[in-house]
């Protein structure tokens, strides 16, 4: 993944980060008491297979503070994941970790091409949420002017984006989706009254064929940023303009792709989870942590000319992966299919529930407005087929009206259980 030389000077930080997780009794020190490894058996890089795993599980039953590993005096910042169920994950940070994070998020902004000069509106939600603080300490430490948009209000949005001349902007591919709504429906001349030259989306997983969507509406280039809060919250991988997979924070980490089943690392160029053990971090440390996300290494040098480590985009979480007829189905999959019949919008729901303890959908998504009534029947016909050329299998497809599924201004919720 990353070459020796590195690779031995990555393991000595971890070393020295495990001694002293060790030293103050941490919950991790404990996991790895009960794993029969201590940190002075971590010597290279194939002694971290030694290490246990870390899960979000974990995390949560230290809630709040338990994973804490400095002094609670040192804190100056929480975040923390809204959690659909029991409590939320709490994350928090020292002077340093903010520093770091920083530094982070500067190395994935100059791939992103963002310099002084350029004007960033982040039009994700403020608050508890790591996207919007992150982009912001970082953008505006490299001289960008920042505009702390925050998400929704969607006319103020361009109101803002055209009077103080955003350059680049940034939100959930979700709510570009409505953003793409409210440009297509703009005069020439209006867009003519618009500097934006780049987009920035991530948060959630979003297909090419939306980056396609995206890149067409409004004639810039679309890229991707990665990151979770676990890790510390966005700036952990970031696409450079060749779009050619996402470029991975190495300073910051060590990154491991494994099969998910039998928790062996994989080939490059294999598919697998994404497991992440941070070197940098002081109050929230997270060594061998699971992210539930699927990607794989991209091996070779990106023609950027970066040699670091790249990731496939991330197709999904393995959570939100249905298997359908023994296919397994993500929403980007789906995503992908439908968002490449004309006619067809990117706005779409996937219905779940289980006949027999078997997963069963259905797939609904809007027609474009200029789409009449008489054409619904053939629209659903080509729906399916695209969905079936994808993913060789029949899916209920229906068409909905114009207006009838959730806009998002923050992660879509795609999938509906039922
Ligand atoms: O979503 C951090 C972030 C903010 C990343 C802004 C990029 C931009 P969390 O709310 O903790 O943090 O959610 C993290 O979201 O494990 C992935 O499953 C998913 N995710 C984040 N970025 C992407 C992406 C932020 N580019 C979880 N592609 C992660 C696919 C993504 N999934």
């Amino acid at each position: 993944m990353v070459h020796h030389e590195s690779s031995m000077q990555k393991i000595l930080e971890l070393k020295g980060h495990l001694e002293r997780l060790w030293e103050r009794n941490h919950p991790y020190a404990d996991m790895m008491k009960d794993a029969g490894v201590k940190p002075s058996d971590i010597k290279t890089p194939k002694d971290m297979k030694l290490l246990p795993f870390t899960t979000k599980q974990h995390l949560q039953a230290h809630y709040p503070l338990g994973w804490l590993a400095c002094d609670k005096d040192d804190l100056v910042r929480f975040h923390a994941t809204s959690g659909t169920t029991g409590n939320p994950t709490v994350v928090a940070y020292t002077a340093n970790d903010i520093f770091w994070w920083r530094k982070g998020m500067q190395t994935a902004f100059k791939r992103a091409t963002l310099t002084k000069g350029d004007v960033l509106q982040i039009s994700t939600g403020y608050g508890l949420f790591t996207g919007s603080q992150g982009f912001h300490d970082a953008a505006e430490e490299m001289g960008v002017a920042v505009i702390p948009a925050s998400g929704g209000f969607t006319e103020r949005q361009f109101k803002l984006m055209r009077d103080l001349g955003t350059t680049v902007f940034t939100c959930t591919p979700s709510y570009a989706v409505k953003l793409c709504e409210i440009w297509d429906g703009f005069s020439k001349e209006e867009r003519a009254k618009y500097k934006l030259r780049l987009g920035i989306f991530g948060a959630e997983a979003w297909s090419e064929s939306l980056r396609e969507k995206i890149e067409s509406t409004f004639g810039i280039p679309a890229i991707d940023s990665y990151g979770l809060s676990e890790a510390m919250g966005p700036g952990v991988g970031m696409e450079c303009l060749e779009k050619n997979g996402i470029h991975l924070w190495d300073e910051g980490f060590i990154f491991e792709v494994i099969d998910p089943e039998t928790l062996e690392p994989v080939e490059p160029g294999e598919q697998g989870e994404l497991v992440i053990t941070s070197l940098k971090k002081e109050a929230f440390p997270v060594v061998r942590y699971r992210t539930r996300d699927l990607t794989s290494v991209i091996p070779g040098m990106c023609k950027c000319g970066d040699a670091g480590t790249r990731i496939t985009r991330l197709r999904g979480r393995s959570d939100d992966m249905i298997i359908f007829h023994g296919v397994n189905v993500f929403p980007t999959l789906i995503e992908r299919s439908i968002c490449k019949v004309p006619g067809i919008t990117p706005n779409y729901q996937i219905k779940v529930w289980e006949v027999d303890g078997f997963q069963q959908i259905s797939v609904t998504a809007e027609r474009a407005p200029e789409v009449a009534e008489t054409e619904i029947k053939d629209l659903e016909e080509k729906g399916k087929k695209a969905i079936h050329g994808a993913l060789g299998i029949h899916v209920p497809f229906h068409i909905a009206n114009p207006g009838d599924l959730p806009r998002f201004e923050g992660k879509g919720k795609h999938i509906v259980r039922e």
